[in-house]
């Protein structure tokens, strides 16, 4: 039996609605599964945590999580807390805490789920957008100087480290050359002229020793673009920690809308719990009603049970989101009247249902993606 020790951070906002859909389909997962079980804890750390203590979460969090196997996290971000204070006590310091250096992000058009774009069907658009998540523009190098008055200055330093530039080029590498060997890089070295040209030199050497994968840089701008006007020419895209994140959710709304986005944050080299959650944050405007879009956060681990070996399962809930997407059963941000606890137990019974099916036809067309 292959036990995982959970810790839960649900957050804020919509993050405690949507997290215990996500919980329930892990144990469906480990009932179909029959060698794998969960074990959750409940961590409260979260902007309300803040409001109490004074700390998103105490001196010890890091500590704590790490004698975790996995973390589950909902969302971070209130009004009454600046987001820059809730970010940096909490989400960012366990992803860097822990080296969770590869962001994965993918984008599919999901059956069920229509684009926004005109004539984009499931199964066209089917990309991963590789952020990394431990540096670049999210480096805390600056300052505040002469606060407040007229020669006010501010500095933020972009740092690219060549370990962890190096290190998210090679997983992009890796990706696509487990896929369908398509790689672009994000740059922006036509005005960023010192860490983007440095980005770019990296990309080209380390592609070198790639040679069966088609890699090419492109600019952000004209990147962001391509991803709505021609979606489905990509594969995998690895992208700096900004660009990466603005990008993702260009792809996001490709595929039908923020509250559908999932992400895994990952140390590839193992030894700390990688952390699973839903891109979109705590949702203030639709926080507490009961009708927050449930897939980003159960999709999210689906890639958890990628990430532990358990692809068929994994492609399995993949595959009842997309049938509960195409019952109609959803909640308002795709035009239904579904509330999350009602989206989210019909995925997990339909995850269940799918597993009863007789032997030999448990995967469908959906089975062994990588995202
Ligand atoms: N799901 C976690 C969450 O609340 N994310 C919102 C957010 O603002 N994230 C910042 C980032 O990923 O850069």
């Amino acid at each position: 039996m292959e036990k995982r020790s959970v810790a839960v951070i649900p957050g804020d906002g919509v993050g405690p609605e949507v997290v215990p859909l996500a919980l329930d389909a892990l144990r469906a997962a480990a009932d179909i599964d029959g060698g794998l079980s969960f074990e959750f804890t409940g961590f409260p750390w979260s902007c309300a945590y803040y409001l109490e203590h004074g700390v998103m979460m105490p001196p010890t969090g890091l500590a704590t999580l790490g004698d975790f196997s996995d973390i589950v996290l909902g969302a971070v971000g209130w009004p009454s807390v600046p987001d820059h204070i809730s970010l940096w006590g909490l989400l960012l310091p366990i992803r860097r805490g822990f080296q969770l250096y590869a962001n994965l992000r993918p984008t599919r058009i999901l059956r069920g789920a229509p684009s926004p774009l005109a004539g984009k069907q499931p199964g066209t658009v089917d990309f991963m957008v590789l952020r990394e998540n431990t540096e670049g523009e999210y480096s805390n190098i600056g300052g505040r100087l002469h606060h407040d008055l007229p020669h006010e200055v501010v500095v933020q330093t972009t740092i690219f480290t060549r370990v962890g530039t190096e290190r998210i080029v090679r997983y992009g590498f890796e990706l696509a050359a487990r896929s369908r060997r398509l790689l672009v890089g994000a740059t922006k070295s036509n005005g960023i002229n010192y860490v983007m040209p440095y980005w770019d030199e990296v990309f080209r050497r380390i592609g070198a020793e790639y040679p069966l994968v088609s890699a090419t840089l492109m600019h952000a701008d004209a990147l962001a673009a391509k991803l709505v006007l021609e979606p489905e020419a990509f594969d995998v895209i690895v992208a700096s920690n900004l660009l990466g994140d603005l990008l993702s959710e260009v792809g996001a709304a490709v595929q039908g809308g923020i509250g559908m986005a999932a992400s895994a944050n990952l140390n590839p080299d193992g030894g700390v719990p990688n952390m699973y959650e839903p891109v979109h944050g705590s949702a203030p405007d639709i926080a507490g009603r009961g009708i927050a879009n449930p897939v980003g956060q159960i999709w999210s681990v689906k890639l958890m049970l990628d990430q532990l070996g358990r692809r068929e399962l994994a492609a399995l809930l993949l595959e009842a989101i997309e049938d509960v997407l195409s019952s109609g059963t959803v909640t308002p941000d795709l035009g239904g009247q579904a509330t999350t606890i009602a989206m989210g137990d019909a995925i997990v019974s339909r995850f269940r249902a799918l597993s009863e099916r007789p032997t030999g036809s448990a995967l469908s067309a959906t089975s062994q993606t990588r995202g």
